[in-house]
């Protein structure tokens, strides 16, 4: 696989400061050397920069950073959509408001291939506010109602091609405020959330939808918020919660999207290595892109004998 990496350096998406520093620490914590040392040809193509940010203005008094956020938008929907012929984008994030620009990217080349678009969320969080819903006013708690086509993000660029419920699926769902939990409600959306992997692990369900991906010739979006995993593997993010996936299931669900060959684009998102420990975090995530583009443990048949 060709890899472009493509630096996002967000930090309005929320309040606290540092997830600019993100791709920085991915570039230190040796994602490019992890990616060539298993056979894919990498390339960086830097940080990508806004345009300035415009006058745009919402009746939600809690918002904050609203046309810089859709200055992102615009900037990282193009650069994203651009790498996408070439290869396979890895957006090195950022917060989680940067996927408002990178899924808009994605669906929108999608679109032009006449291939439908999934997206598999790995949050403790549903992501499912509107810039008219949002009480904390964090636009990275945003981005899955915009990709889903939920009104409710005037000032924003329309959706370039919203993607259905039936082509979402969330895992590791731990956090849901009232507002989102009433806009997803009547969508088809697969929310896992952690008692689904407590009760089920995490193949079974991972496989029914990477086999409904397949069948429908799909294109896959990975979208990895960090507060997936448990903050005690994981506490370089702003809002841990409790409860998270395991060092063993986060390596899993990367194991099994590898053997599935159907991702197409990747985010790193709400790595803040100004909460970090000497890299740790920063270190899980590369560790864990390893396992999604092929490192194993143990080379293992891919056939039974018997
Ligand atoms: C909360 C937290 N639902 C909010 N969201 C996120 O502020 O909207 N935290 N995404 O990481
Ligand atoms: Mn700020
Ligand atoms: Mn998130
Ligand atoms: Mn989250």
């Amino acid at each position: 696989t060709h890899c472009i990496l493509i630096g996002a350096p967000v930090d309005e998406g929320q309040r606290r400061p540092g997830c600019l520093m993100g791709p920085a620490a991915y570039r230190t914590a040796g994602l490019a050397q992890t990616l060539s040392a298993l056979g894919h040809g990498v390339e960086d193509r830097g940080d990508v920069t806004p345009a300035a940010p415009g006058d745009q203005t919402c009746t939600n008094p809690a918002v904050h950073h609203l046309p810089e956020t859709i200055a992102w938008t615009h900037a990282l929907r193009e650069a994203t959509q651009a790498a996408l012929p070439h290869g396979m984008p890895i957006i090195m994030g950022g917060d989680h408001s940067l996927a408002l620009g990178t899924v808009a990217g994605v669906a929108a080349h999608a679109a032009t291939q006449g291939r439908p678009q999934f997206v598999i969320w790995l949050d403790a969080h549903s992501d499912f506010h509107t810039v008219d819903s949002t009480t904390s006013g964090n636009l990275h708690g945003t981005p899955m109602a915009y990709a889903n086509g939920q009104p409710g993000f005037d000032p924003f660029p329309p959706f370039p091609a919203p993607i259905p419920g039936e082509n979402i699926c969330m895992f590791g769902i731990r956090s849901v405020d009232p507002a989102e939990l009433a806009l997803m409600q009547p969508t088809d959306i697969t929310v896992n959330d952690m008692r689904v992997l407590d009760e089920q692990g995490i193949v079974a369900p991972l496989r029914a939808f990477l086999d409904r991906v397949r069948a429908a010739n799909g294109m896959l979006h990975v979208s990895l918020d960090v507060d997936f995993l448990d903050p005690a593997i994981a506490p370089a993010v702003g809002t841990t919660v409790p409860g998270g996936a395991t060092f063993r299931e986060a390596h899993l669900v990367m194991e099994l999207l590898h053997e599935s060959a159907l991702v197409t684009s990747l985010d790193l998102v709400e790595l803040n290595p100004f909460l970090d420990e000497r890299g740790r975090t920063a270190k899980l995530m590369v560790d864990l892109v390893g396992s999604l583009m092929g490192r194993k443990v143990f080379d293992r048949p891919t056939r039974s004998y018997g």
